[in-house]
């Protein structure tokens, strides 16, 4: 798909309603920093559109882009943000819930972790949660550019055990810097934009 336009449409706070929006959404969800708002800026070949930051904590929001008026891309608020009090963290855990649970265009959810590390307690509870709510999520593991190419598979199976990912579940690496992975990712978007839950 030829990106043409690009539009923050929807922003949503802890006490907003969330969209009833009528275009597929495509969700990105994963701990503060590990690079959703860069991976979506990738995928909107926008420089800086989504705001980025080298502070974890950015994307407080829910953020709905629409993009050629065909789908979304929904910017989830990271988790794990160590700094953001529990009753806040809880908000936007409830948030988040909310969204999974109720949003009827949700096609895929694209769980974000970082390459480098094996996956935190966090990590491994967002990837369950979004499998209970129905959901297979696909994993794209972030900052490629960071580590060796040689360590790539290691660093593949590391992330699959520490989630203990179901058989048959999608790991793709990606650089935000180099934009490897970058395809890959966009092809399972337009392969699932006329899909239906159960089977994205
Ligand atoms: N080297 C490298 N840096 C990256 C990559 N992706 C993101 N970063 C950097 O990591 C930092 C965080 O990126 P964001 O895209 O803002 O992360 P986020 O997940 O949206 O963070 P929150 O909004 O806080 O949840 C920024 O400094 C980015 O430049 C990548 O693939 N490679
Ligand atoms: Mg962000």
């Amino acid at each position: 798909m030829i990106i043409r336009d690009v539009n923050l449409e929807t922003v949503c706070g802890v006490t907003s309603k969330l969209p009833d929006n009528t275009l597929p959404e495509f969700a990105f969800a994963g701990k503060s920093n590990v690079g959703k708002s860069s991976l979506i800026n990738a995928l909107m070949n926008r420089k800086s559109y989504a705001r980025t930051s080298s502070q974890p904590g950015k994307t407080q929001t829910i953020n709905f882009y629409n993009i050629n008026n065909a789908l979304y891309y929904v910017d989830l608020p990271g988790y794990g943000y160590a700094k953001v009090a529990l009753e806040a963290k809880e908000k936007w855990g409830k948030m988040i819930e909310r969204y999974l649970k109720r949003s009827e265009m949700l096609k895929m959810v694209f769980l974000l972790v970082d390459i480098r590390h094996e996956p935190s307690a966090n990590d491994k509870l967002m990837y369950d949660w979004i499998i209970y709510n129905g959901y297979h999520p696909v994993i794209i593991a972030t900052k490629l550019d960071k580590i060796n190419r040689s360590q790539i598979q290691k660093h593949v199976k590391m992330i699959r055990e520490g989630l203990e990912m179901e058989k048959g579940g999608i790991v793709i690496p990606f650089s935000a810097e180099t934009k490897q992975g970058r395809d890959e990712i966009w092809n399972l978007i337009e392969a699932n934009l006329g899909t239906g839950e159960e089977e994205a």
